[in-house]
């Protein structure tokens, strides 16, 4: 059958097709749509598997970790930074190993397009020293994450699929293949390894290194990894950036070309490219991951290895076609770019957003006072940051607000505010605010509970209105300090009043500031994901 897909369905899709028990995640672009579109098959009724959103992304690998340790197929998914916060249980899990096939989809995004770093995931898959695949278009995205599956359960690991923007977002034509019906594995035999004391952690350890030689071996004779000799000027290429590496050179069959897809880096392969050619440049989508290794610390003796660390191409940003154009001495082609015609348009929150509201209740109680600490988190609310509200001065990583607040806090300033969308305080800023309700930090934070997850597309929030104030007294908040309203324009004259009294109180402070996001009512329509 052929299905018209993205990357991210085609990962979905194979997933499914590999016969999965369980979907788990985090929304985070461009990652969300995998974990959407396996939601969108359980509301057509064409699967009943469990597909719901986590609270984070530490807890989706976790939750798709006991999944597979039960002897079932799971599939966890991600953006890049999403992996930082589930590096924990991902690192470790890499000594476990899985028992039903384990595959973590992670997207990254060369270019920033909504991320606030560019860090090229491989190097995790690296460093926990797992196979990782790197798909080239939606074919590869759905034969990857079928093949990974067997993969992770032939060899007891889990297996990583790295995507990035490009690739999630497009589509393409995909031929599927008929799905399998993964019955779940028995008890894995050495399970009771899993529980990684010092003793049984050494074991796995020794036996995650003594895998690498049957991984190395896998990466070389994977079919991932293609290898065409032609003449002496060589190219080896990962990934996405196959497609501008075709297009630049066209019908120019001169080169010799390593397209890799399968890690680890394929090392007898490259060899045989480098053997080959007198000079060759690399072209990758995200850090030059592979072009490091090969260059090693003094380079190849008689090589002239070209690539993003000589400047040939630019280590910032996606690939281009013009860019690998430029890098082969090619001239450029004559293209009107069509980013010449069309007007800059700046981001801004929506007319009517509840936290424009929020913002001016706050920079409103505060503008006769001291300038204040403004401790910002990410969501929409991040343009808080531009005019007119100016109220907001750091956005690092999600739930960071309350941490660098209870910091300045602790060092003396005030006033000291964090403001942190409800999606982003109970991903990660719960927990710092344990530690502020227990020190009674003179802080103020503002929850702004918008009832979901806006900033990714609407998903729902795990916790709203009352839920919300119980988790947040549940944290050891005193009570007389939480304070509930609602930031609508007919409410202004009461609720200045109420943040102006919570700013000045010399302790910790929590303002849930409750109204839903303009857009929550057309989700509530929508029917909602059904799990298993
Ligand atoms: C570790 C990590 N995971 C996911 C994301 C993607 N992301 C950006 S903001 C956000 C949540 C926004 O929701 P909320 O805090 O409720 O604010 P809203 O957008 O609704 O105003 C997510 C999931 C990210 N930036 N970092
Ligand atoms: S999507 Fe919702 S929360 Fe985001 S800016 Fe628009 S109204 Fe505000």
């Amino acid at each position: 059958m052929n299905e018209l897909l993205m990357g991210d369905e085609a990962v979905a899709l194979g997933a499914l097709h590999a016969g999965i028990a369980g979907a788990f995640g985090y929304p985070g672009t461009p990652a969300t749509e995998i974990l959407e579109s396996i939601q969108a098959r359980v509301r057509a009724g064409e699967t009943d598997i469990s597909a719901r959103w986590s609270a984070n992304e530490k807890v989706a690998y976790e939750e798709a970790l006991g999944a597979s340790y039960a002897g079932h197929r799971a599939l966890v998914s991600m953006k890049h930074v999403g992996l930082n916060v589930a590096a924990d249980p991902f690192m470790s899990s890499a000594l476990t190993g899985a028992n039903g096939g384990l595959v973590l989809a992670v997207a990254d995004d060369p270019g920033m397009h909504s991320s606030q770093n560019e860090q090229d995931s491989r190097y995790f898959g690296q460093f926990a020293q797992i196979p990782v695949l790197e798909p080239s278009n939606q074919q590869e995205a759905y034969d990857m994450t079928r093949e990974a599956f067997e993969t992770s359960e032939c060899l007891h690991i889990p297996v990583m699929i790295r995507l990035v923007t490009r690739l999630s977002h497009s589509r393409a034509n995909v031929k599927t293949a008929p799905p399998v019906d993964a019955t779940p594995l028995p008890r894995a035999k050495d399970w009771r390894e899993w529980t990684l004391l010092p003793v049984n952690a050494r074991k796995r350890f020794s036996r995650l290194l003594d895998l690498q030689e049957v991984l190395g071996e896998y990466a070389h004779d994977s079919t991932f990894n293609s290898l065409t000799l032609n003449g002496p000027k060589g190219i080896l290429v990962t990934g996405l950036a196959y497609n501008y590496v075709r297009e630049a050179i066209g019908s120019d069959n001169s080169y010799s070309i390593l397209k890799i897809g399968a890690y680890p880096v394929p090392m007898g392969k490259i060899r045989e490219l480098v053997d080959h050619c007198k000079e060759v440049l690399l072209v990758e989508e995200g850090y030059p991951f592979v072009e490091k290794q090969l260059a090693g610390l003094m380079g190849l003796p008689g090589k002239h290895i070209r690539g993003k660390l000589d400047g040939a191409l630019p280590r910032q940003g996606e690939m281009t076609t013009d860019l690998v154009r430029d890098a082969l001495g090619l001239p450029m082609r004559d293209l009107h770019p069509a980013e010449e015609s069309v007007p800059g348009r700046p981001p801004q929150l929506c007319g009517g957003c509840p936290h424009c509201d929020t913002y001016k209740l706050l920079t409103d109680a505060l503008a006769d006072g001291d300038q204040p600490y403004y401790f910002g988190d990410i969501g929409c609310y991040t343009l808080a940051a531009l005019p007119p509200y100016n109220a907001m001065e750091t956005c690092v990583d999600m739930g960071a607000s309350i941490g660098m607040a209870i910091g300045a806090a602790k060092v003396g300033e005030h006033p000291v505010v964090a403001t942190i969308g409800d999606s982003t305080f109970l991903h990660s800023g719960m927990s710092a605010l344990v530690g502020a309700a227990h020190d009674d930090i003179n802080m103020t934070v503002i929850v702004l509970d918008n009832a979901l997850v806006a900033m990714t597309g609407g998903q729902e929030a795990m916790a709203t209105g009352d839920d919300m104030i119980r988790v947040i007294k549940g944290l050891g908040v005193n009570e007389d300090h939480v304070v509930y309203l609602e930031p609508l324009p007919k409410l202004y004259d009461q609720n200045v009043e109420l943040f102006r009294k919570e700013l000045a109180h010399c302790g910790l402070s929590v303002i849930v500031a409750c109204r839903p996001c303009i857009h929550a009512k057309k989700k509530a329509a929508a029917p909602v994901a059904a799990s298993a």
